[in-house]
């Protein structure tokens, strides 16, 4: 069998294969015993406690239960790296959004047939144009009450269908590591998948353990109080999910084989696959249950994912960089960038105080900084122009900077900066004269309005903002909102070169919903030799601590220390901030 196929089809992507030939010949109107015998082998696909690649041949799969010879072949032209003939031919029959009808709520494959054969429904956005014209009630089986179950199934869908945010993810996952290390004394537990890597967006939250008493823990997991319903339960994996429908996959394995579980289960996929493809080229194989010699099959190591990166001559990679972007390469090499982290962070640079939208004082934001471990703390409120926000008229602000310097003075150990949030007017300008933006230590200049306008219109935009000597910092660059709104047109390239050459920072806005700019963009603009500043865009004390999704979305996009200025001592930062206004 060629290498290749052994190292990226998994179990899982097989029984998926044999779950939606099920459905499909369903649809087609196949006896129940058909796709029984599908379903079946589907589920026992996904509960064996091997890997399907590793066995050798048709016969040795019709030993497994619940798979017969057809479905032998089926899986075997899988594993062989080919397209599985069966399944195909099935796909072809029918429109690929079909099979997204049947993921609704109240939709099953029987009905799904009927909408295709008597109405032509091909997708969810067909149906939802049927249901709006009444097209669906006279249709046998189906009437006006099934209407509105349908609608709200497919609203429901759609809701589950988003993402978690990183904040969401992490707080629940955290409840549920720390209630399980009470109740059972585990030591050796942690997310994995997408958290662990600290994605801005979470599929499904994946939580690893090591243990001697697996079903005990097992036990403990489906027995927690946020285990509103137990999806599945094995000897050695479960799902359960939230109240609020988060799904939460727990895994537990022997501790001696922890290291190469987790390893496995942070992903990313694609990561793996070029760490299996180093394992094989010296001779060795690798999978969630360690790193084995090829020849012999002993177990190497398995421990630690330090020792097996170790054993393939890889520095360790740490999970924010585990995402195929040239990481394995560079390990290799043992030019893997040291990134930043929370402890060298020595401010916040973007946050609002009671003088606008926020929360709390100035003295409460600063003396929350200064519990932090903070040197300073950028306050950045918003400017005259966003009325929305009571932005600041040049009288507040004289009151304003009053209050700062006697603060400054007063309160020892913190210095408050002043800073201002100014709004991008459609044509690249800023809120204030030239005399007051000079006395502002810094800038963040964001786009809060005009978000339809066209690409050019928005590149030239920020391009005209970032010649502006005044503007120090471009908040929030792109503009989206993470499952609400889409970033704006914009040339990215383009502005990334400005930005590079007019010496404007680009900042991470911290802010869960927002992460912008997003770790593939930062990652780009390195190149650029581009500065970034981290802020929270904090509206009260409480989101401070937020800071730690921009250093993982920093980290994310390979920053080290000397890419973030909130890492520089004061003077140093004074330094940055000055530079732009001495090009006057
Ligand atoms: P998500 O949940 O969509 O945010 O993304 P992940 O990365 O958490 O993906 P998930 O939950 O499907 O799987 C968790 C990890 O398990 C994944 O990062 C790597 C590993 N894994 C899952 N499926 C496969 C697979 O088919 N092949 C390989 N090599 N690894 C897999
Ligand atoms: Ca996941
Ligand atoms: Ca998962
Ligand atoms: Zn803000």
């Amino acid at each position: 069998m060629p290498m290749a196929t052994g190292i990226t089809v998994t179990n899982q992507d097989i029984a998926k294969i044999l779950r939606e030939i099920a459905e499909l010949l369903e649809i087609k109107g196949e006896t129940y015993f058909k796709t029984l015998a599908y379903t079946r082998a589907a589920d026992t696909v996904d509960k064996l406690d091997f890997d399907l690649s590793e066995v050798k041949g048709e016969e040795e799969l019709r030993q497994i239960k619940n798979i017969g010879s057809s479905i032998a072949k089926n899986i075997w032209e899988i594993l062989q790296g080919r397209e599985c003939q069966k399944h195909r031919e099935l796909l072809l029959q029918f429109p690929p959004t079909l099979l997204e009808l049947l993921e609704i709520p109240g939709l099953g494959p029987k009905r799904a047939k009927a909408l295709f054969e008597s109405r032509g429904v091909r997708s969810i956005e067909d149906l939802v144009v049927l249901i709006k014209d009444h097209g669906l009630r006279d249709l046998p089986g189906f009437g006006e009450k099934t209407e509105q179950n349908i609608l709200r199934g497919i609203e429901q869908y759609r809701r589950h269908r988003e993402r978690l945010t990183i904040f969401r993810a992490d707080s629940i996952s955290r409840r549920i590591v720390e209630e399980l290390r009470r109740r059972t004394g585990l030591e050796l537990i942690s997310p994995a998948g997408s958290l662990r890597r600290m994605r801005d967006t979470i599929g499904d939250i994946d939580i690893l353990a090591g243990s001697a008493e697996r079903p005990y823990v097992i036990g403990e997991f489906c027995n927690l109080s946020s285990a509103y319903e137990v999806l599945a339960r094995g000897d050695t994996k479960s799902s359960i999910r939230t109240a609020d429908g988060i799904q939460i996959d727990l895994r537990v394995v022997e501790r001696d084989r922890y290291g190469s579980a987790l390893m496995y289960f942070t992903g990313s996929k694609e990561h793996n696959v070029q760490v299996r493809e180093i394992a094989v080229a010296l001779g060795y194989k690798l999978n969630e249950y360690g790193l084995f010699e090829r020849a012999s099959d002993r177990l190497v190591v398995s421990a630690t994912e330090e020792e097996i990166y170790g054993r393939l001559g890889l520095q360790f990679v740490h999970p924010y960089l585990r995402e195929a972007r040239g990481e394995v390469e560079m390990a290799k090499e043992g030019k893997l960038p040291r990134i930043v982290s929370l402890e060298e962070v020595r401010g916040d640079l973007h946050v609002h105080s009671t003088y606008t939208d926020g929360g709390n004082s100035i003295k409460e934001m600063a003396l929350e900084a200064k519990r932090m471990g903070y040197e300073y703390v950028g306050l950045t409120d918003h400017a005259l122009n966003l009325k929305v926000a009571s932005g600041l008229t040049v009288k507040d602000l004289k009151r304003q900077f009053e209050e700062i310097d006697y603060l400054n003075e007063k309160l020892g150990g913190i210095r408050i900066l002043k800073g201002s949030e100014l709004n991008i007017g459609l044509d690249g300008s800023v809120d204030y004269d030239p005399e007051i933006l000079a006395q502002f230590d810094f800038t963040v200049a964001s786009i809060h309005g005009g978000f339809g306008r066209s690409r050019e219109e928005q590149t030239q935009r920020l391009i005209r903002a970032m010649e502006n000597p005044y503007v120090t910092t471009i908040g929030h660059l792109t503009g989206r909102i993470i499952n609400k709104r889409e970033p704006y047109q914009l040339d990215l390239e383009t502005v990334l070169e400005k930005a590079a050459e007019t010496g404007t920072i680009l900042e991470i806005n911290s802010f869960p919903d927002r992460l912008d700019l997003k770790d593939d963009d930062i990652f780009r603009a390195r190149r650029y030799g581009i500065i970034f500043s981290l802020g929270t865009d904090a509206h009260s004390t409480q989101h401070m601590e937020l800071i730690r999704f921009g250093v993982a979305t920093a980290g994310r996009g390979w920053l080290e220390k000397k890419d973030l200025i909130n890492t520089y001592p004061l003077p140093e930062l004074l330094k940055i901030f000055g530079r732009k206004k001495a090009r006057l």
